[in-house]
């Protein structure tokens, strides 16, 4: 008899079920979480650091958890806000997983955060796999990056409550399309909406912030076309990560 394990979808299913019991948890509390995604120097920090800023001036008690392999250079930049920021190191890991995010979560999220921002590991694809019990998943791309990136990484775009444009300030200067952009979102994300930023100028700046409370106020978030299927051991599923199909792993026994 052969008995087939899947080893990727068996990680998969154990953070999706760590993540259906941390969003769980987060609700109870009140809290939303912001998980952004984006391939590295995006400007995910960039656009945070201004996010964080709004959120003082509003007096809404936000946290920032930034995830990279290696530096507490974001956590720094994050840390000039006056917010509670707190960097992960995740060890060689090109992701965050649910059960990681709870365990950094414990003891340190102060009671009254509301939002907490979660700056995802640089790279667009194997944070797009990973739910963390967020409210809303931002996916970031920059006008330098080309606008043929969401139908590329069709997870990270397709599962994505709400797109960022970032840089918008040096749009002309790398002629980007912003028409091909939309065009190509919405063949992954259909009626996802697509937000024009510049941290540099400060363009599109609060609505991180706006969206987020919008969603814990009752707000309906957008529904994903490409819902995330629930991960099962074995073989025989689909799931929603065409992109990382090649990677899959098995044992045979
Ligand atoms: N012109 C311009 N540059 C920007 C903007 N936002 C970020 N940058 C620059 O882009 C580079 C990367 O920005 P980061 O904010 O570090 O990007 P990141 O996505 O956090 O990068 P990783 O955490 O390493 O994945 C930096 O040199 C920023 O100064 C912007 O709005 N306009
Ligand atoms: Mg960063």
């Amino acid at each position: 008899m052969c008995r087939v394990v899947d080893l990727r979808q068996a990680v998969l299913a154990k953070n999706d079920a760590s993540a259906h019991e941390l969003r769980a948890h987060l609700a109870a509390r009140g809290i939303a979480v912001v998980n952004l995604l984006s391939s590295p120097g995006s400007g995910k920090t960039a656009l945070l650091e201004r996010e964080l800023l709004r959120a003082r001036e509003r007096a809404v008690p936000v946290a920032a958890l930034s995830a990279d392999l290696a530096t507490e250079n974001d956590a720094v930049r994050l840390a000039r806000s006056g917010v509670p920021v707190k960097q992960v190191l995740t060890d060689g890991l090109c992701h965050l997983e649910a059960g990681m995010l709870a365990g950094h979560l414990d003891g340190w999220l102060p009671d009254d955060t509301r939002l907490l921002f979660v700056e995802n590991v640089g790279n667009l694809v194997c944070p797009a796999s990973y739910d963390l019990g967020e409210t809303l998943r931002v996916t970031l791309a920059s006008v330098t990056e080309g606008e043929d990136k969401p139908l590329k990484y069709p997870t990270a775009f397709g599962l994505a409550h709400l797109v960022v444009v970032t840089k918008t300030d040096i749009a002309e200067a790398v002629d980007f399309d912003e028409t091909a952009f939309r065009a190509n979102v919405e063949q992954v994300n259909p009626g996802v909406e697509v937000v024009l930023t510049s941290a540099r100028r400060g363009q599109g700046v609060g609505a991180l912030l706006d969206r987020a409370l919008g969603a814990l106020d009752g707000t309906p978030v957008h529904a994903p076309v490409m819902a995330r299927e629930p991960h099962h051991h074995g073989h025989g599923h689909t799931h929603a990560h065409p992109e990382a199909t090649g990677t899959t792993a098995h044992i045979h026994s």
